[in-house]
């Protein structure tokens, strides 16, 4: 195993390179070599840890992005059911299925000082440092697409967890302060609940999220089971603002 691929010393350059040029190709609109010198630039020859969300800026704008009115789709701890509903129905977006989250979804990198290789073993994990490598870019791409949000604007929490928003997630602390009127008109909470449900839309840090939300924006929050979602998902017959 990992003969031939420069595995040996954590090395998989020429891996991480095929998957992002592999993956931006299927949008046919972008230079991808332009699109992976940009990426790489942000971290070669880099300690990993000092890599700050404005090094991707030059990235960012190598792939620019398309408003999504009404269409936008947020999520915190709903990673696999935001994404299994927004990879069937074209109603709502994900920052996933756009270049900017498709392209580097899944993947760790980063650099080293003194090298000029991408590696994608040995990086420091997501929360060993404040300027993490891959961290630090998942921060500018979703600040990139919360200000690409307009209309009305979703996003999917979790009910099976005490905080469904969290100060600490990127959704609270990055994407909500990025939502403003009027170009944004309302922020629709789509709960979650599954059976394990732990509260409902009357929780506190929800309270909180509507505090926080910028003067003239609307709110709404709806409990909705995994089924539903599920159902709707599956049957284009019906339409997508009768799903819940
Ligand atoms: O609205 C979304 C989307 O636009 C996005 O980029 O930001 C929002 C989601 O971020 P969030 O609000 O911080 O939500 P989560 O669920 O707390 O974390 C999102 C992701 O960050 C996780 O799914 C992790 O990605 P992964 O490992 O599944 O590829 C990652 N993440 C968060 N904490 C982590 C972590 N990865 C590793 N270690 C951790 N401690």
């Amino acid at each position: 195993l990992g003969l031939g691929l420069g595995l040996t010393h954590g090395r998989t350059s020429g891996g991480i390179k095929d998957t992002f040029l592999k993956r931006c190709q299927k949008f046919n609109d972008l230079n991808c070599q332009n699109v992976w010198d940009a990426f790489q630039r942000a971290y070669i020859n880099r300690d990993p840890c000092t890599v700050t969300t404005d090094a991707y800026d030059p990235f960012i704008e190598a792939v620019s992005f398309k408003s999504q009115c009404n269409r936008g789709l947020l999520w915190s701890k709903t990673k696999e059911v935001a994404h299994s509903f927004s990879q069937k129905r074209d109603c709502l977006v994900t920052l996933e299925d756009t270049p900017l989250g498709a392209i580097l979804n899944d993947l760790t990198w980063c650099g080293k000082q003194g090298s000029d290789e991408t590696f994608t073993s040995g990086c420091p994990g997501y929360s060993a440092c404040d300027n993490n490598t891959v961290r630090s870019y998942w921060k500018r791409a979703s600040a990139a697409f919360a200000d690409t949000a307009c209309g009305d604007v979703s996003v999917m929490l979790s009910g099976s967890i005490q905080t469904p928003f969290d100060p600490n997630s990127i959704f609270a602390s990055i994407e909500v302060k990025r939502l403003r009127s009027p170009k944004v008109r309302r922020l629709n909470v789509v709960l979650v609940v599954e059976k394990n449900a732990v509260t409902n839309c009357t929780n506190g840090s929800l309270k909180n999220l509507q505090n926080v939300l910028d003067a003239g924006i609307g709110y709404g929050c709806k409990e909705v089971t995994r089924d539903q979602i599920d159902k709707c998902s599956s049957d284009p017959e019906i339409a997508c603002g009768a799903c819940w």
